[in-house]
């Protein structure tokens, strides 16, 4: 200390700020020489990770919901108290001169409230506005320590804390969860080497294949700007006029019409990093990865009619659904998977693995699973969390790093620069959900709203006053790769795309052709529902027109949908004779590829009681639902007490306030004449039908659902309509069986016949 007194004689008390001559004392010295003091190797291993992280998350808590446990609030049995902290005795009345006189400038408690209140809304996200997240961590299952130095797969059994937030693209915060639309799947890992976020998809393609192109394609997707119409839907002229004009959407346009873009569930969606990245070893060894997000629970999704009815009876489907998953303990759970290729693999395929608009085929690349994600807990406050979590494509660690696709280049720039105005200002990283759960140690300084208290005078790199601190990580630190193969034909500086970028409608049909037969009738229906809303009929026309390159056959099923007779002749398309794919049906692409394993945890059945229910029949499918992590509400026509056969039963929904598309099935434990007369319970047994949902119908129940249905229909060829006279255990089994399996489309016909 009195070495270091010498060294500033300007302020002799200045050192007493370092403690005793220990490591962060300021030293006169080189870099290099405050590197071999500073145990930087043992900051940064795995085996001396930060006590933060690296331990065992227990189930419903973890690290970073530690150190977020600094800032939580709570009330209880607190007084009411200003910002200043000063207790407040009266939350009601305005200081005035007198009862009936004027309000007084001096009421500060008043002031502060309204001036506070005034301020709490900040911008939306420009895109992605919509969203719902929450808290849980990943867990590596295979260490991939030989491809990557990435911290959270360095070690089986390993957990990172996550933050997940799930969204809708195209509507504003406020609007409805199920609108035909992308999803978002935005993933931040709080490793103990720094935080990487992985901002992906629930579709591998995206419209685009360069970020020059995403103002357009967002300004052409978004409600029109004359009249601000329409809302969280694509179906409207300037969508379609756009990406009719843009042949490499074609692919992306295939997955956005399927069952894709309306999920069940958050849970039931699978997530994509959509571009191709880097992995890099500790040698400095690159390879190419791609990543997928596996859900436990399956691929399911919903039906058009049922998501355009529950956006009216909950827009926050989705929403709520996740919330409810977890707050009952059925925990949503993906795997991390790989898809891991050379540059000279990546070389000898048929497309470019720099173009957004294409995907890797699973059976060229195999998915190598390599850990899972849990989502466990909710967050405790929407805004402090949800709202204002800041994901950046740019937030990568060591191990991890970005190709050049140039779609990815302009991601690199936008996140930062949109989140500087939505969060208002430089320091965002410092609000508690985005701040890494290592510390930060730079000489950035100031700025608006700064939470940390950097120490001492030096701000500046390199220095000896402070011993050369923050110094330089060298090796230990992130490391771009060096080679940047791709640049071969030269340094040119150039506006141009490589020549596979140049077919647009090869993975379309790949796509299409690996549908089942529903999954493409609902691709066509969603393309006819989508072009009906277009008011322009060239724009229709060039549409259809651009479909005639992915197939006749099915562009002649729009066309026809939308009166087009004859066809439009179809575009020319830049490459007329494309090379041939590798893989001509990939069975993976299909939503039913994935099932799940038939759990039916998270998921939710209406049992209607009325005065014809069995309760003692009630009371058993619900307990069995129960058991399977299922939720089973009892629907009355109103709600409370319903004098049933052989007991009362406790309603908790009515027909009115929550309809059939809220739910995955439908159960009638027994029914009289009485309950026949609602006529929401006939659009219940209807809607369930229609959208293809399991029904169990036992007792008088039997002939309500027959009377509802349309006559010659085949009911006793319907495997999810269970109908019977008296329900033993195998058709509760059975029925509960249904429940978790995909929906069977046999019963759909187009119109539908119901
Ligand atoms: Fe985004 N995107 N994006 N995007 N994106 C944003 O960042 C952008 C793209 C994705 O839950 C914005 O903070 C550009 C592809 C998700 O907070 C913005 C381009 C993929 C989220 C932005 C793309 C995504 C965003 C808006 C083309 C899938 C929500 C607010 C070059 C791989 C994250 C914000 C959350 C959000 C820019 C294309 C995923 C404006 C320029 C491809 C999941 O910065």
């Amino acid at each position: 200390t009195q070495q270091l007194a010498a060294a500033m004689p300007d302020n002799p008390a200045k050192p007493s700020e370092y403690g005793e001559a220990g490591g962060l004392a300021p030293s006169v010295g080189a870099t290099a020489e405050a590197a071999s003091r500073l145990p930087l190797a043992s900051a940064l291993s795995e085996e001396n990770s930060s006590a933060k992280t690296g331990t065992v998350a227990p189930a419903g808590r973890n690290n970073t919901i530690d150190t977020l446990d600094r800032v939580r609030v709570d009330s209880t049995g607190q007084v009411l108290t200003t910002n200043q902290g000063v207790p407040i005795s009266d939350n009601q009345n305005t200081l005035s001169a007198g009862v009936r006189g004027p309000a007084l400038l001096e009421d500060f408690i008043l002031r502060e409230k309204l001036t506070h209140f005034d301020h709490e809304r900040i911008p939306e996200r420009v895109v992605h506005a919509r969203g719902s997240g929450a808290h849980g961590y990943f867990e590596c299952t295979e260490a991939l320590s030989d491809i990557t130095r990435a911290a959270p797969f360095q070690q089986v059994g390993k957990k990172t804390p996550v933050f997940v937030r799930f969204s809708t693209v195209q509507g504003e915060r406020g609007s409805k969860d199920t609108a035909r639309d992308v999803r978002g799947f935005a993933v931040k890992f709080y490793t103990d080497e720094g935080n990487w976020d992985l901002v992906g998809n629930n579709m591998p393609v995206f419209f685009i294949q360069d970020a020059m192109k995403f103002p357009d394609l967002v300004h052409a997707v978004k409600p029109e700007p004359h009249h601000q119409m329409p809302q969280a839907a694509s179906a409207h002229d300037t969508f379609w006029d756009f990406v009719s004009l843009m042949p490499e959407s074609t692919h992306m346009l295939m997955w956005q019409m399927s069952d894709r873009a309306i999920p069940r569930s958050f849970a039931t969606m699978q997530g994509f990093g959509v571009h191709t990245f880097r992995f890099v070893n500790a040698e400095g060894k690159a390879t190419l990865v791609k990543f997928h997000w596996l859900p436990l629970a399956g691929t399911h999704s919903l039906v058009w009619d049922e998501a355009v009815k529950i956006s009216g009876a909950d827009p926050d489907f989705n929403r709520r659904d996740l919330w409810e998953r977890i707050d009952s303990g059925a925990y949503p759970q993906w795997d991390l998977a790989v898809q891991l290729f050379t540059e000279e693999q990546a070389e000898s395929f048929s497309f470019d693995v720099l173009d957004s608009t294409k995907l890797i085929p699973e059976e060229l690349v195999p998915l190598r699973v390599i850990g899972r994600m849990t989502l466990d807990r909710n967050p405790d406050n929407f805004f402090a969390e949800t709202e204002q979590v800041a994901f950046c494509i740019a937030n990568v660690i060591r191990g991890i790093d970005f190709t050049n696709d140039p779609l990815l280049a302009g991601r690199i720039h936008s996140y930062l620069d949109t989140q500087l105005l939505r969060l208002g200002g430089p320091n965002f990283h410092e609000i508690p959900i985005n701040a890494p759960v290592v510390q930060v140690h730079n000489n950035q300084r100031d700025g608006f709203h700064r939470q940390a208290i950097p120490r001492g005078r030096v701000a500046y790199e390199p220095n000896s006053l402070a011993g050369g601190c923050p110094f330089q990580a060298g090796m230990q630190g992130y490391m771009t790769v060096p080679a940047r193969e791709e640049n071969r034909e030269g340094t040119a500086k150039i506006r141009a795309k490589p020549e596979k970028f140049a077919e647009h409608y090869v993975q379309a049909r790949l796509f299409l052709d690996s549908q089942t037969p529903a999954e493409q009738a609902h691709i066509a229906a969603a393309f006819r529902f989508e072009l009906s809303k277009v008011t322009v009929p060239a724009v229709r026309e060039r549409m259809v027109a651009s479909l005639r390159n992915v197939s006749e056959e099915f562009a002649a099923q729009v066309g026809k949908g939308l009166g087009m007779d004859p066809l439009p002749a179809p575009l020319t398309p830049v490459v007329p004779n494309p090379p041939k794919p590798e893989v001509m049906r990939s069975e993976f692409l299909s939503l039913m590829a994935r099932p799940g394993d038939g759990s039916i945890a998270g998921r939710k059945v209406a049992i209607v009681v009325g005065s014809g229910t069995d309760a003692a029949l009630a009371r058993e499918l619900q307990k069995a639902l129960l058991a399977r992590g299922a939720v089973g509400r009892f629907v009355g026509t109103h709600i409370g007490a319903v004098a049933a056969q052989g007991g009362t039963l406790d309603a908790d929904a009515s027909t009115e306030n929550s309809p059939a598309y809220l739910f995955d099935a439908l159960a009638i434990p027994g029914a009289d004449e009485q309950m026949g007369i609602d006529g929401h319970l006939d659009e219940f047994v209807r809607d369930t039908y229609r959208h293809c949902k399991p029904i169990l119908a036992t007792g008088g129940a039997g002939d309500l659902v027959r009377r509802v249905l349309p006559a010659g229909l085949d009911t006793a060829q319907d495997q999810a309509l269970v109908l019977q006279e008296a329900a033993g255990q195998e058709a509760l089994e059975r029925f509960v069986t249904l429940v978790g399996a995909p929906r069977d489309f046999a019963r759909e016909t187009d119109p539908p016949r119901v």
